[in-house]
């Protein structure tokens, strides 16, 4: 990896830049350093989309929208918020300044996934500059678009692996009138599997589902007009009593959990799609109904070891490392082909 950083004003500034360097690795705000300084053979160059920022196009009749990959989330909610619009999936990291590119790459949905789906069913369509330099246009900007493979969602996750974005477009949802959290204390492990299991099964149609189980507690997200989340959150204390409370500052507790910051000053974190059963003895927050993990950690060596032997993967989202998978790394040899379609010259990252 050197030390230069090339910026692109334009697809054609970023389509020659690719085609001039041997080996590229895209970056942008860096909020989730191990994925964009991934150890290499060769030299790497960065490319940062920096310069390309901004939505270009936005139909709110439509319920869809065009960003340029270097735009910041925070710009875009904002936007989305003026015609009370938002990207229901909890983008993550939005005040770290995670862009629309790097939240694509590295495949990131927060809490609200567990209602309404993750990025990947919101992305309809997007834009990028493959391996061997050539400009790609796939998707559509409307939601009914049949046509075509699916690449954008292929781009989900890539982690800069097979082109760099430039262009991405969602489809977005109407905000919700108020939201309303519930806190359910569950006293034991064995209560509080019953519990996420049991509120994933109802008739409550939650926002989201998320738990800390070394706190033994049960998080529930309701989203829609206030007399129907109240009429819910009536229903839920009638079923599991005096554990039930309403959380005062329900914002600020997601909050800390889309930025990460539930970890206080553990040096790193990593998502596993695993449940928390299996990681309790580490610091962690759990959504989409304990599918997902998010475990807060110091020695991020010895996490590595631990899910290698549970053989599950983990994708470090906060902190530096030298690699942005630890534990068991699967590779398919449907993904191996895709990559060398895509980047023939092995431009990207492996
Ligand atoms: C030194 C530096 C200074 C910057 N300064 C500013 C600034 O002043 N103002 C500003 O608004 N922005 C700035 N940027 C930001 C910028 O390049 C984008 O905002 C970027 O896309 C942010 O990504 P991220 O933090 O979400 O993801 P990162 O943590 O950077 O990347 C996550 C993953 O996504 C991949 N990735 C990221 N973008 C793409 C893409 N377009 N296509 C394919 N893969 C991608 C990475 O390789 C990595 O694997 C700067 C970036 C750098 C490196």
């Amino acid at each position: 990896m050197n030390d230069s950083i090339l910026r692109p004003a334009n697809e054609a500034e970023l389509v020659d830049a690719i085609r001039g360097h041997q080996q590229i690795t895209p970056c942008g705000n860096m909020t989730k350093p191990a994925m964009s300084t991934m150890t290499r053979d060769g030299d790497t160059t960065r490319v940062s989309l920096s310069a390309m920022s901004g939505v270009i196009e936005y139909e709110p009749s439509e319920f869809t929208f065009t960003a340029l990959a270097g735009t910041r989330i925070d710009e875009i909610n904002a936007v989305l918020a003026g015609r009370n619009q938002y990207l229901p999936f909890d983008p993550m990291l939005v005040q770290a300044g995670a862009t629309i590119g790097g939240t694509v790459a590295a495949g990131l949905s927060g809490a609200g996934r567990f209602r309404f789906g993750g990025l990947r069913d919101f992305i309809i369509g997007c834009s990028f500059v493959s391996g061997d330099g050539k400009m790609i246009r796939s998707g559509g900007k409307v939601v009914k678009n049949a046509a075509g493979f699916d690449i954008p969602k292929l781009m989900v996750g890539s982690l800069g692996r097979l082109g760099v974005m430039t262009e991405l477009t969602f489809k977005v949802f109407p905000k919700p009138a108020s939201t309303l959290t519930l806190v359910v204390n569950c006293q034991s492990s064995d209560n509080l599997n019953r519990r996420i299991s049991e509120a994933a099964a109802s008739q409550w149609e939650f926002d989201a589902i998320d738990s800390r189980r070394n706190e033994f507690n049960l998080y529930l997200r309701l989203a829609g007009p206030p007399q129907v989340n109240q009429a819910i959150a009536a229903q839920v204390s009638g079923r599991w009593g005096d554990d039930v409370r309403e959380l005062d500052s329900s914002d600020s507790f997601w909050q800390s959990v889309t930025e990460l910051t539930f970890a206080g000053d553990r040096s790193h974190v990593v998502k596993v799609p695993a449940s928390s059963q299996s990681l309790c003895d580490f610091d962690h927050h759990a959504s989409a109904a304990d599918n997902i993990v998010w475990v807060a950690t110091d020695d991020i060596a010895f996490l590595s070891e631990r899910l290698t032997k549970l053989a599950l993967t983990g994708l470090v989202v906060r902190g530096d490392w030298n690699q942005a998978i630890i534990g068991k790394i699967y590779q398919s040899q449907l993904s191996r082909n895709i990559k060398a379609a895509m980047d023939p010259l092995n431009r990207f990252g492996e």
